[in-house]
């Protein structure tokens, strides 16, 4: 049954399907959309919740009337259908003032006011009982290695989100932050590029047991990487508090395509993962309906990544449970990875003192071929 039920807890930000799809080389196709529509289109199609910048429901020039006024109306939409918020972000990219870099913009006054944008949006975050804080720092970067003295703008970085926390942690708010890395676009190059880095930095923190990792699908591929051996670091570490799915065809721009759209074997592989490893995060859709898409469009493409999702659940569930499938990953010695290297009471001196039979190491076959073939069959439908 492939009927997405909040169970499922899939949430779509507001930016995705409310996108204009505005791009470079032309303007919307698609008119503003009023965000409590959104939330009664997304739970009329079994969504769980939805996300959102500030700048997403209210302009960055709302006056407090007006940003109240937009705040009642989502409000009211989520009330009456049960959808959840468990993200807010802030939009510290969009505007002019942003244009060098928020909590890193070599301009210290720009970094003030972004942190204070921030601070007033985790206060409505935590309002609407917000679990994660996701901060995707996409001018956060340069054009050129001679605009920005890389090591003073990580320091800011570090100062930014030290004061952030801090101030959780003050006004006792139960919220987390999450960092979303991204190679480029817009920047040339943007800081904390791949999950990797952003682990690096979570650690230099002061609260990094309060920061964790928000990765995107597409932004990994677009830096040539496996998103699932990311997500499975990331989930190693303790950090996966969130994540944004969607679909890209290996290293170009940004496509944000649907969920199940690009790679389709490596959504196989995060599913795969995601749903036996334990993850109990929102299943949090950050996608893009093309620029050819109408209304209608923009809801089959948003129906389409909730419905590939479960899909994708359905065949890995097949493919686990599948008795040929166990006896491959028997033979592929993948269970025995498990097994610690040096048994109870050993030490390198019995490694050093056994002895090995190499001949037989080096020329036995791991079946990954076999294996693999198997994944592929469930995926393609004919097993
Ligand atoms: C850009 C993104 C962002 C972030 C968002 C925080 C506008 O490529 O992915 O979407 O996801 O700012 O969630
Ligand atoms: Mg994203
Ligand atoms: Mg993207
Ligand atoms: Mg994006």
């Amino acid at each position: 049954d492939l009927t997405p039920r909040p169970e499922d807890k899939f949430t779509f930000g507001l930016w995705t399907v409310g996108w204009e799809a505005v791009d470079v080389f032309g303007p919307g196709t698609r008119p503003p959309m009023d965000p409590a529509y959104a939330v009664r289109r997304l739970a009329d199609l079994g969504a769980w919740g939805v996300t959102f910048h500030d700048n997403d429901v209210f302009a960055f020039d709302a006056t407090d009337a007006e940003r109240d006024a937009a705040l009642t109306s989502f409000r009211k939409a989520l009330a009456e259908t049960g959808l959840c918020t468990p993200m807010v972000t802030t939009n510290l990219f969009g505007h002019p003032v942003f244009k060098d870099g928020a909590f890193t913009s070599n301009d210290r006054s720009v970094r003030r006011f972004a942190l204070a944008k921030a601070a007033r949006n985790i206060d409505l975050a935590a309002e609407m009982g917000a679990e994660t804080f996701v901060m995707w720092g996409g001018r956060e970067g340069a054009e050129s290695a001679f605009a920005k003295d890389v090591r003073s703008a990580l320091d800011r970085y570090q100062e930014g989100v030290n004061l952030l926390c801090d101030y959780v942690v003050e006004q006792g708010y139960d919220l987390k932050f999450a960092i979303e890395p991204k190679p480029n676009e817009p920047r040339g190059d943007i800081l904390l590029p791949t999950i990797g880095h952003a682990l690096a930095f979570i650690e230099s923190l002061e609260h990094p047991e309060m920061v964790g990792v928000n990765p995107e699908v597409g932004h990994e591929e677009m830096a040539g990487m496996s998103f699932a051996a990311g997500i499975a670091q990331a989930l190693w570490a303790g950090k996966l508090f969130h994540l944004d799915l969607n679909g890209q065809h290996g290293p170009r721009f940004d496509q944000d395509l649907r969920f199940g759209a690009g790679n389709l074997r490596g959504a196989f592989a995060l599913v795969d993962l995601l749903e036996t490893a334990g993850y109990e995060g929102p299943r949090h859709f950050d996608f893009k309906p093309p620029r050819t898409e109408d209304d209608e469009g923009v809801w089959a493409s948003a129906a389409g990544c909730m419905r590939n999702y479960l899909a994708l659940k359905a065949k890995s569930a097949a493919f686990r449970s599948d008795p040929a499938v166990t006896a491959a990953l028997e033979a592929s010695s993948v269970p025995e990875l498990a097994t610690p290297t040096l048994a109870e009471g050993e030490s390198l001196a019995t490694l050093r003192e056994e002895t090995y039979d190499i001949a037989g190491m080096a020329t036995r076959g791991y079946g990954f071929e076999h294996l693999d073939q198997l994944a592929m069959d469930h995926l393609l439908g004919v097993r």
